[in-house]
């Protein structure tokens, strides 16, 4: 079994209500974020945090929560992980910023080094560093453009790649990304994911069907690159039938098509595997990361191969804060984490407790239509028994009983019928099971 570092002063890993939720200093503070913040930046739950680590949120009226989030799979190694306080209180002690393009560091060469090594491909690599997974994104597109001398990019339906304006382009749902938020950005296309339970298409199926839509609709010499998310995130946590993500690698290389694997939810341990390709034994023309590289800071990267991400113009990537030193000091505290505590074994035992949990409910409860993902990153997409639909009300019923509880449970896909458990790898499994438990719960109360 891994073992994983625990913060010095660890909260007590239990879940413990002592107010209703949310409690009245949360109300409070509600009040004054209505006054100050704008409506369209929403909350899951309107309870605030005040300290986090382990497998438990504490908020400010003293309830300690569950934690079946981490923060949209950001904080994989656990909140505050002890290296990555260290490293981050060394780096803001010595210098905040200098800004790599004018005066250079080296935890910024560091940290491409390790994703060099990292990132699946065992060619000759480079990266480039970015503040979030939509910019990082959004630069993967412009090193593509430029490596290939074409504009056109294709995604696929269900993926989701940010917010920004490209990248809302390339995410597939409109509410609440897109919704009034158009014209997006030119050259973006469509194509049909492999999603098993709906489609009931193989692998190579599958593949086939979207390379004949690419082909008909864009044409392989307008195209400069493909971008997927290996699993799906936002989507629904929908994992590819076996055979699909290498068939459409084969022909983005046969076509002069570089392929770019987004890895911001899926990356760093998180499905069991250091990234989520692996699991396929495929190896992107570029990777992009995000999420959980650096323990909760901000920092994103794109790595690949070289000559591809070497092809724009010197001084054509950047940007001011891009590759921040106190963030690249917190990516390799992240990254020795992952790999001095094994936390891609980790993040496999987790598979096997959460899986074994939520299989219990789904053996006597038929509105389970699958439960399916990898290491730490599991769903249960939840469906009318008779038909087969979507059930999204079902599925925000059972999120709001758990977070009324103290579990704060996320939902995703386009649909809205999927609840996703994304636990920090530093829960106790005791606590893991606890909140599925009252996922089930939540279920046999909404029956
Ligand atoms: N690509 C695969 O999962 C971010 C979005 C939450 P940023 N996912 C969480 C929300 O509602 O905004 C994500 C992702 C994948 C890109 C992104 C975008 O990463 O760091 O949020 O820009």
């Amino acid at each position: 079994m891994s073992v994983v570092e625990l913060a010095v002063d660890q909260l007590p890993q239990e879940r413990k209500l002592v107010t209703d939720l949310p409690g009245p200093k949360s109300v409070e503070l509600m009040a004054r974020k209505e006054a100050a913040v704008s409506t369209a930046v929403g909350n899951l739950m309107p309870v605030f945090a005040q300290k986090i680590n382990g497998g438990v949120v504490l908020d400010i009226d003293g309830n300690s929560l569950i934690d079946l989030g981490s923060g949209i799979a950001v904080t994989t190694v656990g909140s505050s992980a002890p290296r990555v306080v260290e490293a981050v209180q060394q780096q803001v002690a010595e210098f905040t910023h200098t800004c790599f393009m004018v005066t250079p560091y080296e935890p910024y060469v560091a940290v491409a080094e390790a994703l060099n090594r990292l990132t699946p491909g065992t060619f000759d690599k480079r990266t480039a560093l970015f503040n979030s997974g939509a910019e990082a994104v959004e630069n993967a597109v412009k090193i593509a453009r430029a490596a290939t001398g074409k504009t056109a990019v294709v995604a696929f339906d269900h993926g989701y790649h940010g917010r920004t304006n490209l990248t809302m382009g390339l995410t597939s749902k409109n509410v609440p990304y897109k919704d009034g938020f158009g014209p997006f950005a030119p050259e973006i296309y469509r194509a049909p994911m492999s999603y098993p339970l709906r489609d009931g298409l193989s692998g190579p199926e599958a593949a086939a069907r979207a390379i004949t839509t690419v082909e008909s609709q864009i044409g392989a010499n307008n195209l400069a690159a493909m971008i997927i998310e290996p699993i799906q995130g936002e989507g629904g946590f929908i994992e590819p039938a076996p055979g699909f993500l290498p068939a459409l690698l084969a022909w983005c290389r046969e076509n002069d098509v570089i392929f770019i694997a987004d890895e911001i939810q899926t990356g760093f341990a998180r499905t069991g595997a250091m990234f989520a390709c692996e699991n396929e034994g495929i190896e992107p023309d570029l990777i992009v990361t995000a999420k959980g590289i650096a323990g909760g800071l901000p920092l994103a990267a794109v790595t690949g191969r070289a000559d591809v991400m070497n092809s724009p113009k010197a001084g054509g990537l950047g940007g001011t804060y891009g590759g921040n030193p106190i963030a690249c000091a917190a990516a390799l505290a992240t990254i020795k984490t992952y790999e001095q505590d094994n936390l891609v074994e980790r993040a496999r035992e987790v598979e096997t407790v959460a899986k074994g949990r939520l299989q219990l409910w789904a053996d006597t409860d038929p509105r389970v239509g699958q439960i399916r993902g990898r290491g730490a990153m599991i769903a249960v997409e939840l469906v009318e028994p008779a038909t087969g639909k979507p059930d999204a009300k079902l599925t925000s019923s059972i999120a709001s009983y758990c977070r009324a509880r103290g579990v704060i449970v996320l939902s995703c896909g386009t649909f809205g019928n999927v609840l996703r458990f994304l636990p920090p790898l530093s829960i106790p499994n005791e606590l893991l099971l606890e909140g599925l438990a009252e996922v089930e719960a939540g279920a046999r109360a909404n029956a």
